[in-house]
């Protein structure tokens, strides 16, 4: 306790400060200062939606990590929480790294990687419980920690084991965790079983990566979605997600995809709520070390993201319906031709934080979106149609899916450095952009090498 309440006063002291920095997000969940990373154990729980993460309270720098906590009534207005878990030094605990949490008859419960040394990242990392016994205000680890360690695999030596992701399954706890077979350089999501989440058995890997998508696998979540199941793996680089089919605990991926297809958009974590809508939440990476003057806080977490099946049997990714709360004045443009020379600004609004919807036809241009700037610097937020690809400033992705063949559908949010797009309702992407300390960004409409045609679009300030 004492730890936290040290690590708490410490948050507090830059608390102020942090707030002021023009590039803070004003919409998106962040930390009230200091360091962020990976969302933990996001859950709906008695009408609440609760979120922990990866928290740095002594610097704006990875290190020291806890686990903060905040709650929720809408997805949209978080109130902070007292940090839940904070590395037990006397144990030799160095840091609470990422995992889940699970409510085992009636009792809030976390498991997560408790990580002893530098060293024990890659190999000697356990899995550890902690339990809540008043709503998850305050959190204890169980007495006889570990409940998970690397012994549990026999002969087969795993390495960068981390990451618990929990779920309940016909009368049984089941887990996957992530890291590789030591020797091959390839990314697992392994499989365990539990009756009561502390005696835990290894099955087998769920699904094992090939040699192009990446060389470990963290945060692994793995989830049914209609009659299919979703496994989502951070591959040090772009998250990336399967669709197939589960039985037996057999997972047979069918289709692969990235999630988001910007490196800024990391260790996804996801929750089921009381209207059965399963929701992602990623880290928001601004970066270790080079990271433009940010003195007091490091971070975000991106827009709540629910996700579907489309006929096809693919992925869908829209944000939640209830950001909509936070749009306020507005404007709107209706059956448009925009040309390269047409200069449309959405100067009435406050470029800083605001979200875009548009339904454009793409007639002969090449390249269709928004150029954002600020000052001298400006980035590109859009498609090209040619190259099949999506951008948001210097991120880039191309998407498996004709861009051009419908209206195109984008939402995009930007708020004040961050900027998440959202396509057709398909396919994400995610990008930082640092306007000049204290200036306007000034949003304009951008249709290149040819006409495109909006037929609709609206935008409106996002006031918190
Ligand atoms: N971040 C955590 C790890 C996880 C990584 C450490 C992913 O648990 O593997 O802060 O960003």
């Amino acid at each position: 306790m004492a730890s936290i309440n040290k690590a708490m006063e410490s948050v507090e002291r830059k608390r102020k400060k942090a707030q002021k920095c023009p590039y803070r997000p004003k919409y998106h969940f962040l930390a009230p200062a200091q360091w962020m990373n990976d969302p933990n154990g996001p859950i709906f729980y008695k009408g609440e939606y609760h979120i922990f993460y990866q928290h740095n309270p002594y610097s704006p720098r990875w290190g020291h990590i806890h686990w903060g906590h905040a709650k929720s009534p809408d997805l949209v207005h978080w109130a902070h929480l007292p940090i839940a878990l904070a590395p037990s030094r006397d144990l030799g605990e160095k840091h609470c790294f990422s995992g889940c949490c699970v409510i085992n008859n009636q009792t809030p419960t976390i498991l997560y990687t408790k990580i002893g040394s530098i060293l024990d990242t890659f190999k000697g990392a356990e899995q550890w419980l902690a339990t809540s016994k008043d709503d998850m205000l305050t959190w204890e680890k169980y007495p006889k920690n570990p409940v998970m360690t690397e012994d549990l695999h026999g002969e087969i030596k795993v390495r960068s084991w981390r990451d618990p992701y929990v779920w309940h399954e016909n009368d049984a706890w089941y887990a996957v965790i992530g890291g590789h077979f030591k020797g091959k350089k390839r990314g697992v999501a392994l499989l365990y079983r539990s009756q009561d989440l502390i005696e835990w058995k290894y099955l087998k890997p769920l699904c094992e990566g090939d040699s192009e998508q990446g060389k470990n696998w963290e945060c692994p979540n793995f989830f049914p979605l209609g009659d299919k199941h979703v496994l989502i793996v951070s591959p040090h680089g772009k998250v990336i997600y399967a669709v197939g089919t589960y039985k037996d605990q057999e997972f047979i991926a069918e289709k692969w995809d990235f999630f988001d297809h910007s490196k800024k958009f990391y260790a996804t974590n996801t929750l089921l709520d009381d209207k059965d809508r399963l929701i992602v939440f990623g880290w928001i990476k601004y970066g270790w070390l080079r990271t433009k003057g940010l003195k007091e806080w490091n971070g975000c977490i991106s827009l709540p993201r629910v996700l579907g099946l489309n006929p096809n049997g693919d992925l869908t990714i829209e944000p939640a319906p209830e950001l909509t709360v936070l749009r306020s004045k507005s404007t709107s443009l209706n059956n448009l031709e925009l040309s390269p020379d047409s200069k449309i600004s959405l100067e009435e609004l406050d470029g800083n934080c605001l979200e875009i919807a548009t339904k454009v036809k793409i007639k002969d241009s090449s390249r269709f979106g928004f150029k954002i700037s600020s000052r001298k610097k400006k980035i590109f937020v859009g498609f090209d149609v040619k190259k099949q690809e999506i951008i948001s400033g210097s991120e880039h992705g191309r998407v498996n899916f004709p861009l051009t063949q419908k209206p195109a559908d984008l939402r995009i949010f930007i708020d004040k450095s961050v900027i998440e797009m959202f396509v057709n309702g398909r396919c994400t992407i995610t990008s930082i952009f640092y306007p000049p300390k204290g200036s306007d960004q000034i949003v304009e409409i951008s249709s290149e090498g040819g006409v495109s045609e909006i037929l609709e679009l609206n935008a409106w300030e996002m006031k918190i």
